[in-house]
């Protein structure tokens, strides 16, 4: 009997060792411990031993039970503490996990370039709402009322009065209502256009605008200072040409291009980066600046053609499908 007893307890533990899963100790449990299970047929037999022997093997017997029943009941709980595979211990040879750290959106990176160029050229920062009204974004800037920007067509009206702003010039009319001459400041921002979305135009895009009034302003003035900053941006080498253009808020007006050389050896061309020019005494007078006194030139830059130009991106589209293969190139 003692010899058997052994045999068991040795059996038990070679078979618990290979037990995966609770339906695997569920059957364990059935053959060792159950009603008609190895051990429960022990004391079957027990019954039948000489009373002299009775003492000893008894003991025996209730030891080899109850340390089955804990063997058991452990293994139970290591099973149920959330892995199906309870033995498999951590590997700790396996490589970590990499960490991935994420960057600065492109046009954020470009953002944050023009503004500390500007910065460094005495200009401050000024942010405002990207919902404005009617009068602040197109008639205190000298469009005229049939202007065809004023459409329903090219604007997002939300009502009569109200519309996501075309460009961050609003932020500057409130400015230079607001406060007295001498005047320095740019305006970046989200502005909406109601256009064809194409590779080379979206409903959505940034703005640079800035600003200079002052008793004295020189267009020569405006020109070195668009220059430095197509110098500090795009490299000294850079090639740039002024244009006379038109805007409603600016007499005389310009648009500056610059020589652009894509990178499969094409030839070359022009590409536009802004518009600027010397703000109509119009628009000073309207936000109760005395147009005797004071003259200021004013530009405006897409973030997004700028980006396209110094980065090589041919759709415009790109910067907002965060896509992160575009992303994380930058
Ligand atoms: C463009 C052209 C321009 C301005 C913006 C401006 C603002 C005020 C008064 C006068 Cl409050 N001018 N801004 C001037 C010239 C051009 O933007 O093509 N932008 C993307």
């Amino acid at each position: 009997m003692h010899q058997i007893i052994n045999e068991i307890r040795e059996s038990f533990d070679n078979d618990l060792k290979i037990v995966t899963s609770a339906e695997q100790l569920e059957n364990l449990r059935i053959a060792y411990l159950g009603r008609k299970g190895k051990i429960s047929q022990l004391f079957e037999d027990f019954k039948n031993l000489p009373n002299e022997e009775k003492r000893t093997v008894g003991k025996e017997l209730n030891i080899l039970k109850t340390t089955s029943q804990n063997k058991f009941d452990e293994m139970k709980e290591k099973l149920s503490e959330g892995s199906s595979n309870g033995n498999a211990d951590i590997d700790l040879t396996l490589p970590g996990r990499k960490v991935e750290v994420g960057t600065k959106h492109i046009l954020t990176q470009t953002l944050e370039e023009m503004r500390d160029i500007f910065r460094g050229l005495g200009f401050s920062v000024h942010e405002g709402p990207e919902l404005e009204s009617d009068h602040l974004n197109f008639e205190m800037l000298n469009f005229p009322a049939d202007h065809p920007a004023r459409d329903m067509q090219d604007t997002f009206f939300v009502n009569k009065d109200f519309l996501l702003r075309t460009h961050t010039s609003p932020v500057q009319i409130r400015l230079m209502s607001n406060q007295k001459p001498p005047l320095r400041a740019i305006m970046p921002g989200k502005v909406y256009r109601n256009e064809a979305i194409s590779a080379k135009s979206y409903c959505l895009f940034h703005q640079v605008e800035g600003l200079y009034i002052d008793t004295d302003v020189t267009f020569a003035e405006l020109k070195g200072t668009i220059v430095s900053f197509a110098q500090q941006f795009y490299g000294k080498d850079v090639k740039y040409r002024f244009r006379p253009s038109f805007f409603p808020f600016t007499e005389p007006s310009a648009e500056v291009d610059i020589w652009w050389e894509p990178a499969n050896g094409k030839e070359g061309r022009w590409l536009e980066i802004l518009g600027c020019g010397m703000v109509d005494p119009n628009v000073l007078e309207n936000c109760g600046i005395d147009s005797e006194k004071y003259v200021g030139y004013a530009f405006g830059m897409g973030v997004e053609r700028i980006a396209m130009l110094k980065y090589g991106v041919s759709d415009i589209r790109t910067f907002f499908d965060n896509d992160k293969r575009f992303l994380k190139q930058f």
